[in-house]
This record gives structure tokens, C-alpha cells and sequence, in this order.
């Protein structure tokens, strides 16, 4: 049974505040720091009953709010393969932390664990980290007393990325096993990378040195770390690295800044060079955005369509070079924001399949493929190789020196590439190990297709569960009529591609447009928020 009593004890010193609903959204709990006590307090004795239902397993927590200003924080569950939550797991998440006295937050437990048949006996662990946040050492306490509660092993990573918690995870569940992920440390997780990193390009010219834009967080120390591993082998110049300077957090930098004002972060100004590389990490570095300034200091953003292509496309080749495309199929995965034009690139290369916003949704759809690639245009995204396919590429015999030599390289970025979650840091090596091998430059890069227009509006309405979506978020069915009424628009752009849905982070309605010609793109995105109002 519960240990009602310590339970009881425990969960008094953590209220809900009144007022405050919560919900487990696309990326777990996320709002104001200050009113997160108990729900730290509720998701440790929840990520606790998950591990004692999974017979024990290790289950991650992550506190952080990712690209959010510093004010607030969050917190996500990890699965033990190193996933998102299974979704139905999130209602148990929001129906907990919604309980408003210790006796209902108790009474609900005791229904979990009866409803989930949760066999209390068994052990329970978990793996925790967060981010840099000012507030995250005192959430951290308040889950490490809900750990205590459910009598869960608690292991600290201390602050760390998103990627590493969900690197961890993975290596201490299949520690040992024949899927084996590496070691269970952060310094495994550097060696790996750069240990894969470096045969990449060993027999490529050294690259010039990349800028990095660390949004003032905990993406800093790590990038710190990692380029110790890398040696000469790439030269990281890190900027925005003031983890501890109040306010400076995704303040005007980062990579949900340059996505969203597409402009270089004004504390780059002088430090970018013409032609040099450049990119943005977001607050918890499982992000990516790549950009250079070309001689005329024009910027040019290359997003998580332009990743998404480059990749794709160095894959291909790859299996195709191996001699394995008979036996290898490569999927792509976007959402309805990925860029029409790169769309267009990847389809003509691979099946492109469109799913629902969010990571989950992606990363699902990717299990799929041989070899899934997914990524969002907000620069989120990774590779995966299922089962068969990584025994098949340690079994396979090369008949020539080419297939042998790319044989080896899809090895290596199957060791390169962070398979559990979009990982800003590992994407990062796997963009330079392929432009050493394309010699390509931002501009070559940038140059596989070019972007359509866009623009993106976020519109303010009383109830933006009116707004439902089918066919991956690109029609609505409801409000009734609206979705004609779009199309009606829609039509009279050359090139016109709109849609509207409700945000799953925000409460707002959000108004994708694109169209040929900038302008045109945006009074679409325009007109459209008008219809939305
Ligand atoms: C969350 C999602 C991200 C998605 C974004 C959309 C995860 C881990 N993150 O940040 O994938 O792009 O939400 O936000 O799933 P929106 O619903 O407000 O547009
Ligand atoms: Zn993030």
C-alpha cells in the first residue's frame, strides 16, 4: 500500500495554489516558476508510480521551460527508452496536479494505483536534471521530496540539456542489453558524439570555426564540455554563454528568437564574419537554428526544413552508395509549417509524411522508416535507425571501397545522432560533418532550395478550443465554415498555402501563411487572422 502517512506530510508542504489549473501540455507541465511547487512535488510521486508500473524501469525528469522567458519553468516526463511520456499519462499528470487539498491529491493516487493495477512492491527510479533557471534548484527540491514520498531512487544529473537527461535514460535502460546506448554518463554522451564526429571527418579539411549562440543557457557548459571532446577537430566559439546574468536567458537571443523575428540575435552583430556559420541553441539546447551573413550582411536563416534537407539528402546518398537502398527505406517527417519548397526537395528524394505539431507526433511517425528523419522548422529534430536496421548496417558486408567507405559513415552518424530527442548539440555536428563532406559553405547550403514566403501570426480569441483541426492541423472542422472561407482566400495567392490552428503552449489561436512573393505572403496571413477574430 501507500505510505498514506509520509505521503500526507510530505504533499502538506507543498500546496496547490488555488486559482492555478494546470495541464500537462505537448511539453509537459510549463508556466510562471512561482506557482510550480506542488506540481514538482506531484510529478515525483507520479514519475515514481510510472517506474514501479514499468516494473521498476528508470524514468527521467526534466525541469526546464525550454525557449520561455526566465520567469517561468516547467517539467516533462521521460519514458525509458528516452521518449516523450505516453500520451495517456499526461490526463494522470493534469489530474493530479489539479487536485486542490492533500486529501484529494491522496484520494486520487489511491485510484491510480488501483485503476493501473501499480504493484507498490516493486522499485521505482528516476533520473532528474534542469536547466539554468534561477528557480530550478528549489523545484528540484520539491521533486526530490516527491521521490521521497513514493519511496523512488532519486539519481541527480544536475543541470544539464534536455538531450543529455533523455540520453541518460535510454543508457541505464539498456545498459547491458544488445540496444545498448552507451554509458549512463555525460561524459559517455561527449565521447560518443565527438568520437563519431571526429571519424566523420577525418578525412575532411578541418572546418572554419562555428559561432554558437547559447541563449545565455545551460546549453553554455555543456557546448564548454563537448568542445574539450572535439579538440581540433571543430572550433566552437561560443557566444551569449552568461548563464548567470538575471534576465539574460533567451532574452533577445536563442533559437526561438532568430525563428521567429528571422534576424541575427543584435548581440551577434559584430561578432558574426561575412560567410561565417553561425547557429542558435534554446534554453534547454534540444533546438536548432543555422545562419550566416552573406558580403553584403544580409542575413539568411537556415531553419529546421533547411537541416531537415541537407540530412536527408547525405543520407540517401549514403544508403544508396552502400548499396543498400533495396533493403533500407529512408522516410521524412514534417509538420504543416515545414516550408512548401522544402517539401517539394525532400518528396523528390524520399516519402515526406505530415503529422501534428509536436515532438511526439514526429518521432512516432519517424519509428515508421528504416531510417526516419524528422525535424520542425522551429529547428527541433533528429534521425532515428530502428532495430533491424542498426544490425543490419553492423552485419552487412561492403563488395566495393565506396560501399565499404559508406557503410562506415552511416555507422558513424547512427553513433553521432541523439536517437531519443531532438538534440541541438548533436544535430549541430551531423550539419558540419555533412558540409565538410559537401564542402558547402551557408550559401551552398541554403541554396538546395529556396524558401517560399512566410508568416505567422498569432491571434488572441475567448476560446481557442472552438478551433479543431483534421488532415495534420491543415483544415479546420471547426469553427463550421471558416475552413471555406479560407480556402475562398487561399485561392487568390499564387502559391498560397495557409492554415490555422490552436497553439498546445500558448492560449492562442496561430495563422500560418505563405505565398510566392513576400508581400503576398504576408496580407494572406493577415486576412486570414482577420477571418479568425
Ligand atoms: C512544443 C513542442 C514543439 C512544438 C511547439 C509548438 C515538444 C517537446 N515541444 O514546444 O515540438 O513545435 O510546442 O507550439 O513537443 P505551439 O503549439 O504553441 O505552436
Ligand atoms: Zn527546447
Amino acid at each position: 500500500t501507500l505510505a498514506v502517512d509520509t505521503i500526507r506530510q510530505l504533499a502538506d508542504l507543498h500546496p496547490k495554489p488555488s486559482n492555478v489549473r494546470f495541464q500537462y501540455g505537448t511539453a509537459g507541465f510549463r508556466t510562471v516558476a512561482s506557482v510550480l511547487d506542488s506540481v514538482l512535488f506531484r510529478v515525483g510521486v507520479l514519475a515514481g508510480l510510472r517506474s514501479k508500473k514499468l516494473d521498476g524501469k528508470t524514468i527521467g525528469v526534466m525541469v526546464t521551460a525550454s525557449h520561455n522567458p526566465e520567469q517561468d519553468n516547467g517539467v516533462k516526463l521521460v519514458d525509458p527508452r528516452g521518449e516523450m511520456l505516453d500520451a495517456s499519462w499526461e490526463t494522470y499528470a493534469t489530474t493530479l496536479s489539479n487536485a486542490q487539498t492533500t486529501d484529494e491529491f491522496v484520494s486520487e493516487l489511491q485510484k491510480f494505483v488501483e485503476v493501473l493495477k501499480i504493484d507498490l512492491s516493486k522499485p521505482a527510479r528516476v533520473v532528474y536534471a534542469r536547466d539554468t533557471r534561477p528557480s530550478g534548484e528549489a523545484l528540484v527540491s520539491s521533486l526530490e521530496d516527491g521521490l521521497k514520498a513514493i519511496g523512488a531512487e532519486g539519481r541527480n544529473a544536475g543541470v544539464t540539456t534536455t538531450p543529455v537527461l533523455h540520453y541518460l535514460v535510454r543508457a541505464i535502460n539498456t545498459k547491458g542489453t544488445r540496444e545498448s546506448y552507451g554509458d549512463d554518463t555525460e561524459e559517455a554522451y561527449f565521447l560518443k558524439l565527438a568520437t563519431a564526429f571526429k571519424k566523420l571527418v577525418s578525412t575532411r579539411e578541418t572546418p572554419s570555426p562555428l559561432l554558437i549562440d547559447c541563449a545565455n543557457g545551460v546549453g553554455a557548459p555543456i557546448a564548454t564540455k563537448l568542445a574539450e571532446y572535439l579538440g581540433d577537430s571543430l572550433t566552437l566559439v561560443l557566444e551569449n554563454a552568461s548563464i548567470t546574468t538575471p534576465g539574460a536567458l533567451n532574452n533577445s537571443c536563442g533559437a526561438d528568437y532568430v525563428k521567429t523575428a528571422q534576424k541575427l540575435p543584435p548581440s551577434l552583430a559584430d561578432r558574426l564574419q561575412a560567410g561565417q556559420r553561425g547557429c542558435s541553441l534554446d534554453g534547454d539546447a534540444d533546438r536548432l537554428m543555422y545562419f550566416y551573413l552573406d558580403e553584403r550582411s544580409q542575413f539568411h536563416m537556415l531553419d529546421g526544413d533547411k537541416i531537415a534537407a541537407l540530412v536527408a539528402a547525405f543520407i540517401v546518398e549514403l544508403v544508396k552508395t552502400a548499396g543498400l537502398d533495396g533493403q533500407i527505406k529512408v522516410g521524412i517527417v514534417q509538420t504543416a509549417y515545414a516550408n512548401g519548397a522544402s517539401t517539394k526537395y525532400l518528396s523528390e528524394r524520399s516519402p515526406v509524411k505530415c503529422v501534428p505539431t509536436g515532438v511526439k507526433h514526429l518521432h512516432h511517425a519517424a519509428e515508421h522508416y528504416n531510417i526516419g528523419i524528422y525535424f520542425e522548422a522551429n529547428g527541433h529534430g533528429t534521425v532515428l535507425f530502428s532495430q533491424p536496421t542498426q544490425e543490419l548496417l553492423q552485419s552487412y558486408e561492403p563488395t566495393t571501397p565506396a560501399q565499404s567507405t559508406a557503410l562506415e559513415h552511416l555507422r558513424n552518424v547512427n553513433q553521432l545522432i541523439n536517437q531519443t530527442v531532438g538534440d541541438a548539440l548533436s544535430d549541430m555536428l551531423l550539419v558540419e560533418a555533412v558540409l565538410a563532406h559537401k564542402d558547402y559553405s551557408g550559401v551552398e547550403w541554403d541554396s538546395l532550395y529556396i524558401d517560399l514566403p512566410n508568416r505567422q501570426v498569432k491571434v488572441v480569441v475567448a476560446d481557442r478550443n472552438q478551433f479543431r483541426t483534421e488532415d495534420a492541423e491543415r483544415r479546420l472542422v471547426s469553427p463550421v465554415g471558416l475552413q471555406e472561407k479560407i480556402n475562398d482566400l487561399v485561392r487568390r495567392y499564387e502559391g498560397g498555402r495557409s492554415f490555422v490552428r490552436p497553439s498546445g503552449t500558448e492560449d492562442v489561436v496561430r495563422v500560418y501563411a505563405e505565398a510566392s512573393i513576400r508581400a503576398q505572403a504576408d496580407e494572406l496571413a493577415y486576412r486570414v487572422a482577420g477571418l479568425v477574430i
